[in-house]
């Protein structure tokens, strides 16, 4: 399946939404007229592009349409398609790469976010491009999850490096770095907790692991990748927001897209951080991974 398809798929709840939206305020036809521009911004509210998007787009059709630009309805979903992709030009969707040594991508974001299963499937989609991975497995907060990262790690046949359940997630890092390091490999992916008791403890752990691979590594971590659930909408960008204050997220993964009828979130992350979305999870298997990429991401999203 290609990629245009793949987001298709993914994005069959969400579409439903949107389209079925779109479609019901926009028959074919109608005058623009402010009564139909009210009705376009409040669809677009229950989509989740979130009220300060939603207002931004809204001015945008307005604009057009008193320019005389667009005059029916049916203009007003090509319009805003055009608007939704020319918010991304600048944006490095690649991941930054160390200029000698291992780049170190560090994975953070809540629990049951998608963390461990992102780092999983970049390992995944990393090896297929013939880069040699080590995993580092800091969250040592619940046993389950040493396991889980292992489990992954020998599915995709990566090594990992681990310590019992309960041990300092700075003295994985600071193992881990040397085995990237001794073993001559391309990336080391680092998975971290997203629960302990407190959220200040959680935010001290990661500054924490931050400081051990800035020591044992020069220039790392090269990415700091916050995993946000997409199924929680708007929330997903406070979440970010948080996540901003305490580390430097260098781009975020957008994970359970399939399962969510709220992909117009990915506008509203675009529109309201300044931090780019760099993969998109599809699914719960290995390679349910997807680079993103936001002109197959719109088209499809306005797919009928
Ligand atoms: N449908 C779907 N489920 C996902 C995706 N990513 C993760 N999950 C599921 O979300 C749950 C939590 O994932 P996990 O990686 O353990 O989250 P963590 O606590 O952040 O490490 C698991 O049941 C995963 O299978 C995705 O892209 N799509
Ligand atoms: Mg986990």
């Amino acid at each position: 399946m290609g990629l245009f398809d793949r987001f298709k798929k993914a994005l069959t709840k969400t579409r439903e939404k949107v389209v079925s939206g779109f479609q019901s305020v926009l028959p074919f036809g109608r005058k623009i007229d402010e009564a139909l521009l009210d009705e376009v911004h409040d669809t677009m509210i229950t989509d989740d592009f979130g009220p300060v998007t939603a207002d931004r787009l809204i001015s945008g059709v307005r604009e057009a349409w008193k320019n005389k630009e667009i005059a029916e309805s049916q203009d007003i979903i090509e319009h805003l398609k055009k608007q939704i992709i020319a918010k991304w030009p600048d944006d490095v969707r690649s991941l930054a790469q160390a200029e000698s040594g291992p780049t170190v991508i560090l994975v953070a974001g809540i629990n049951g976010s998608g963390k461990t299963t992102s780092v999983a499937k970049l390992a995944n989609h990393l090896k297929q491009q013939g880069k040699k991975i080590i995993l580092a497995a800091c969250d040592t907060y619940r046993a389950a999850a040493v396991l889980q990262l292992t489990e992954w790690s020998g599915r995709c046949g990566v090594d990992i490096v681990k310590h019992d359940q309960g041990a300092d997630p700075g003295a994985v890092a600071y193992d881990a770095c040397e085995a990237a390091v001794a073993r001559n490999a391309d990336i080391l992916l680092v998975d971290t907790a997203g629960r302990l008791h407190t959220q200040d403890n959680l935010m001290r752990e990661l500054n924490k692991i931050q400081r051990v691979v800035e020591k044992k590594i020069p220039g790392a971590p090269h990415e700091v990748l916050l995993v946000l659930d997409a199924t929680i909408g708007q929330n997903a960008v406070n979440q970010a927001r948080h996540f901003s204050e305490h580390v430097n997220v260098s781009g975020i993964i957008l994970a359970k897209l399939d399962g969510s009828a709220k992909g117009g979130i990915v506008v509203g992350i675009r529109d309201q951080l300044d931090v780019p979305v760099k993969f998109v999870g599809l699914g719960e298997k290995i390679d349910d991974i997807e680079p993103f990429d936001p002109e197959l991401f719109v088209e499809a999203l306005f797919a009928e």
